[in-house]
């Protein structure tokens, strides 16, 4: 399985946290409208970016493909080819999918993709979503010039762009008023946090500023590198992989300035902390502080300049990456910390906790004389102490023995086994909290008003939650698309012809459903009296959910899939393909394992991270805290609430290869995530009635030349132009529609007709390469 499924607790909190948050800044927007006055921090419109992490396993074997064996052209700028030409349509193939004459066909859409990806034509689009092919290597398409030529530019009348989307969204947000969000997906290594920053470089670049806001976009942008450095770390696919889900809302005002912004974190990979599969590291900044740190820091820390000295650094047998330098990183991270507004005692703080974990890593146990577990690595306990700023004895205590209730003073020895496990917790917890800290301190500096900014307590992350979210997001982009679909038809008056699609609600229930859902049934398990353990509650889940079809167990399989279910896994057939998933540490995973008095010691602790982020309440209280899954069901449903609202635009990220390398493309791994991230079905929507719409302003200005009536200008109603027009070129009656403002177009073959017609009358201009050609919708 690519991804871990240990984690700790609390999941979705600084979601909900996050939520409210956004708030203010929606009813601020409404307010200027209502009062006709804006006043330049009260006027607030939202873009935010959304980057899932789709962990979907393609399980297949990818590796000595060969390469497409097509030329590689190098596209030195955007307007570089007239894709509608025939002979340029077979070598690139076409910019936009609704235009492949056999658009049913998943060889064809594949074709296209690789032919595109062999002329390094990485984006193509699907009427308004953006497919995007990693690259694996620098193209020079993302210098100021490239914005230059996006800005202010309709989507449609340029090569397709990373850009293009991110000016569009922008613009609608300007002229629609309307809140904007672009929600980026794709799998593990596919290019979504490059996406997302390339569009934060886009709006820092091209958007309007002064030196208040520029200081907002300074820290927007170095935002970047400490939330990589903290929540990203080295997978076996991808070097640079974000190991928690990312939410960033960026806030304009009147003039269309960046004035603040908001990240939410969900779900971190806290098990990374202290445990690392075979060829993969833990969180960059560990490295990085240990290459790049000055000597004298590290002393002070009681750290080593070796990574091999550390147990949580080694599990992976990988400290060393090729394509990262953590010396050179480091010193971007601290600089990026001075400029997000960190204070040095703040630095200290955060060091003092990377260190301790690194510690806690370290510290060793063993049998005592009178036979209970104890330290046997006493330099590391002072370490940890002091790191920790917690009383010695006290931790000692705490680690080698556990406190259950909150109100019985019973303390009972830990066995070795459950020293090493309460260790660990604490390692995570600390890491994950302070993580989270660190979001919402970033999120301090980048309020556009004072914020009350509360501490978000830590969250967690495991696969079968990220396919749970991706199966929602999945649900929210069939039913947005199907929904805008539909409304252009309404408004443009041409009748609607219903699509079939594969409604993955049946999924989404099986997981959501309340009392016999996947969650209802987890929680369950974990609160009931007597001894629950993983088994009985794989026990329970066939008893409820035996019968349902995207459901599979080794005693239930009979045949239902061809892939073997182990006596300990349970299998969720989703929308994208069968995971099968281990029961075994669901129990513990959904309830809080760190034991009450570890919670107590660091409560009292001196390092003002820690203690504000374990607060006395929690270990007084005797209210059992809401179950992970259950906080993660929540907050993902505000978040899908909170999408609804927002006008969305889609990327979709592709990866080409497994082995991170340019110019090889696999079609089985593309075939596969064509199918999981829905692009067929997204196409078929999208072509469901016409391939294309155009303004009709626009397409008279293209085609008048062709048709002496509507040649040099038309003089009367737009349609009537539009009219004249495709009767002198042919088009017969059940090829378009007229509708209000614009034409469609049924089949692509008419538009290729006529748009080679153009050509034939404009050689000169077919052979020039750096036309601006104005493409269509
Ligand atoms: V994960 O789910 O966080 O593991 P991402 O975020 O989808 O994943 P990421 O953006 O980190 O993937 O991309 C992986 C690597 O591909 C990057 O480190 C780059 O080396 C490479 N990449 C991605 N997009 C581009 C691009 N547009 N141009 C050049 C790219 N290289
Ligand atoms: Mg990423």
């Amino acid at each position: 399985m690519p991804f871990s499924l240990n984690a700790s607790l609390r999941s979705g909190r600084s979601v909900l946290c996050a939520l409210f948050l956004c708030f203010p800044c929606l009813s601020l927007v409404f307010a200027s409208f209502t009062f006709g006055f804006v006043h330049q921090l009260q006027t607030a419109e939202n873009i935010i970016f959304l980057v899932i992490e789709n962990i979907f396993h393609s399980g297949l074997d990818c590796k000595n493909k060969k390469m497409s064996g097509l030329v590689e052209v190098h596209s030195g700028g955007v307007h570089r080819v007239m894709e509608s030409t025939l002979t340029a349509r077979d070598r690139v193939g076409v910019q936009d999918f609704v235009l492949l004459e056999n658009y049913t066909s998943e060889a064809a859409f594949i074709e296209n993709l690789r032919r595109r990806f062999g002329e390094k034509l990485i984006y193509t689009y699907i009427g308004s979503v953006l497919v995007s092919v990693n690259p694996y290597k620098d193209l020079e398409i993302y210098s100021k010039a490239h914005m230059e030529r996006y800005r202010g530019v309709s989507f449609y009348e340029i090569s397709p762009h990373i850009y293009a989307v991110s000016d569009n969204t922008y613009r609608a947000m300007r002229t629609e008023r309307r809140d904007q969000c672009i929600l980026i997906s794709g799998e593990s290594g596919a290019g979504k946090t490059e996406a997302s920053k390339k569009i934060l470089q886009y709006y820092a670049t091209t958007c309007p500023v002064t030196d208040h806001m520029s200081t907002i976009r300074d820290r927007l942008l170095q935002s970047n590198p400490v939330l990589e450095a903290f929540g990203n770390a080295k997978t076996l696919r991808n070097d640079n992989s974000s190991r928690f889900g990312k939410y960033m809302d960026v806030q304009f005002d009147f003039r269309g300035a960046p004035i603040g912004g908001h990240i939410l974190n969900y779900l971190l990979e806290k098990s990374r902390v202290v445990h690392q599969n075979h060829g993969e590291r833990n969180f960059h900044i560990f490295y990085q502080l240990l290459e790049g740190g000055e000597q004298d820091q590290l002393s002070k820390l009681g750290l080593e300049r070796n990574a091999q000295k550390y147990h949580y650094l080694v599990k992976g047998c990988c400290p060393r990456v090729s394509s990262i330098n953590d010396k050179s990183d480091w010193k971007t991270v601290r600089k990026a910390l001075t400029v997000i507004g960190f204070h040095e005692e703040e630095v200290e703080d955060l060091l003092n906790i990377i260190a301790s974990v690194l510690h806690l890593g370290n510290t060793q146990f063993g049998e005592g004389e009178d036979g209970e577990t104890q330290i046997t690595t006493e330099p590391q306990l002072t370490y940890l102490s002091k790191l920790l700023g917690v009383d010695g004895p006290a931790l000692r205590e705490a680690l080698t023995h556990k406190k259950l209730t909150a109100k019985g003073e019973e303390v009972s020895p830990l066995s070795f086994e459950q020293a090493v496990a309460a260790r660990d917790a604490l390692a995570k917890a600390v890491y994950g909290r302070a993580f989270t800290w660190l979001v919402a301190k970033i999120n301090q500096s980048l309020a556009f008003k004072v914020s009350h900014t509360s501490i978000m307590i830590a969250s967690y992350f495991e696969q079968f939650c990220i396919n749970y979210c991706n199966e929602k997001l999945q649900q929210l982009f069939i039913k947005l698309t199907l929904k805008s679909e539909q409304e252009e038809y309404e408004a443009e008056g041409i009748t609607w012809e219903p699509v079939k699609y594969f409604d993955n609600k049946i999924i989404c229930d099986l997981v959501e459903e309340k009392h016999k859902g996947f969650i209802s049934i987890l929680d369950e398990e974990c609160l009931r009296p007597g001894e629950p353990s993983d088994i009985s509650f794989l026990e329970k889940l066939e008893d409820t959910l035996g019968g349902h079809a995207h459901f599979v167990t080794h005693k239930l399989a009979n045949g239902k899939t061809r892939k073997a279910v182990g006596r300990e896994e349970f299998r969720l057939i989703h929308y994208a393909g069968e995971v099968n998933y281990t029961v075994n540490g669901f129990l513990d995973k959904n309830t809080d394992l760190l034991y009450r008095n570890l919670k107590e010691v660091i409560c009292q602790s001196d390092n003002q991270i820690l203690s504000q982020c374990f607060n006395r309440e929690e270990v007084t209280t005797q209210k059992r805290p809401e179950t992970a899954a259950t906080q993660f069901k929540n907050s993902l449903a505000k978040l899908i609430e909170i999408l609804m609202s927002k006008e969305p635009s889609y990327v979709r990220c592709i990866k080409p290869n497994d082995a991170k390398q340019s110019g090889r493309f696999d079609e089985a791994l593309v075939r596969h995530q064509v199918k999981y991230l829905g692009l067929m079905e997204n196409l078929r929507v999208r072509r469901a009635g016409f391939a294309y719409r155009r303004r009709y302003e626009a397409f008279l200005q293209r085609y008048k030349s062709l048709c002496p009536g509507t040649w040099p200008n038309w003089q009367g109603r737009l349609a009537d132009g539009v009219a004249t027009l495709v009767q002198h070129l042919g088009y017969k009656p059940e090829e378009y529609k007229l509708g209000k403002t614009k034409i469609f177009i049924r089949f692509p073959k008419t538009l290729f007709t006529t748009e080679d017609a153009l050509e034939a009358r404009r050689p000169a201009l077919a052979l020039t390469l750096q036309t601006s050609w104005r493409g269509y919708r």
